[in-house]
């Protein structure tokens, strides 16, 4: 098939999914084409079958927001036009369907779009009352939707209730990339210093100062270290609030790197602290690093990390430093859940599995 795939290319797992996804669909064969303003990080060079088309959006001192919607709608329609597109899968619903319908609209009615939900789109942005009836309007004109978890299946239709049914198709992750190195756990060391990670965008959502906060609280109990990966607008605070709690000097900023798989593995531990999380790719990829990962209980989490981590309520940083507590002084619960987050990761979660399930959707929408 020759698939369009629209994304956004920043840090966010949405761009990550949707690049993966092109990767995987190129590896199997078929033609992906993949369309956003800039290249995303985890887009690779000179893959066969894999083109990416970058919208130019023009400024004019007129706008002070320029049209990205309208310029994405047309580099769609000629993507189309060139390639000869079976169908496009938008990930991010905002304002990707919309420039999609717009597109097919242009293009006589032919052109067909699946549209994935990964998260704010509905939870904050979509039920946002400027976005929200453009939105329903143009999940309403998708071909097919889907989502990453059960939980933002449901959300959707609770702020949507859109007509037809959203599909549930979860995240993936490539285990073969992202695979326990080998690298020697905290009981494993002799100076037994445990090493926390955690990887976002660090935007509010994710509540890093309340993962410095439970950082801080495990400290007083285990010798430990915390590797933060990524970067964004709460960076700054979070580590004015690991200074004011004197944890600063056990904290190691790692910014933004394409090289995660190679991080996540000398992790023990994951933290997550996020106020919603649709689904946590992060954590799924940390999994399948055999790192079991301890949460906030909120969103598609849960459904994520099945029973091989902790989970805490959201906004508490001592209940999610106690939560990760015994896996930081009990070897044997750590090496149990290690084994069954690789486990689950690699049963529930592959490369193969999720991209069949989409492949069925595209042959059914193709079909139709
Ligand atoms: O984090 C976001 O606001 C954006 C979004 C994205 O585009 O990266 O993240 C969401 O999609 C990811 C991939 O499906 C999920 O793993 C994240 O849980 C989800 N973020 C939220 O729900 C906050």
């Amino acid at each position: 098939m020759r698939i369009g795939i629209v994304c956004y290319p920043t840090v966010g797992g949405s761009g990550v999914v949707a690049t993966e996804m092109a990767n995987a669909l190129a590896a199997r064969g078929h033609e992906a084409h993949l369309i956003s303003y800039d290249r995303p990080g985890r887009l690779r060079r000179g893959t066969p079958g894999l083109r990416f088309h970058q919208v130019a959006v023009s400024a004019y001192p007129l706008f002070r927001y320029p049209p990205y919607d309208l310029a994405l709608a047309t580099r769609m329609l000629e993507v189309c036009e060139e390639a000869d597109i079976d169908l496009f899968h938008v990930h991010y619903a905002i304002p990707h369907a919309v420039s999609a319908y717009l597109a097919r609209s242009m293009s006589g009615g032919c052109l067909k779009f699946v549209t994935t939900l990964h998260g704010t789109d509905i939870t904050v942005v979509g039920s946002d009352r400027a976005y929200l009836r453009p939105t329903r309007f143009a999940l309403e004109q998708s071909n097919a939707i889907t989502a990453v978890s059960r939980y933002l299946a449901d959300e959707t239709q609770l702020v949507f209730g859109v007509k037809q049914p959203v599909e549930v198709v979860p995240n993936f992750v490539d285990v073969e990339r992202f695979r326990p190195s080998g690298t020697p756990r905290w009981h494993q060391r002799p100076d037994g210093e445990r090493i926390l990670v955690h990887a976002s965008n660090f935007r509010p959502v994710k509540r890093i100062a309340d993962v410095v906060r439970a950082f801080a609280s495990i400290l007083r109990h285990v010798p430990a270290r915390l590797l933060l990966v990524g970067d964004g607008p709460d960076r700054e605070h979070a580590l004015a609030v690991a200074a004011d709690l004197g944890c600063q000097p056990q904290i190691e900023c790692l910014g933004v790197t394409d090289q995660i798989e190679d991080v996540l593995p000398q992790a023990d531990l994951f933290l997550s602290a996020s106020e919603t999380e649709s689904f946590g790719l992060s954590m799924l990829e940390a999994m399948s690093c055999g790192v079991p990962c301890v949460s906030t209980n909120v969103g598609g989490v849960a459904e994520v990390l099945g029973d091989t981590g902790k989970l805490a309520p959201f906004g508490d940083p001592e209940a999610l430093a106690k939560a990760a507590l015994p896996f930081l002084q009990d070897a044997q619960l750590h090496q149990q859940h290690s084994a069954a987050a690789r486990a689950r990761a690699v049963e529930c979660f592959a490369t193969d599995q999720v991209v069949a399930q989409y492949l069925r959707i595209y042959e059914r929408v193709v079909a139709s």
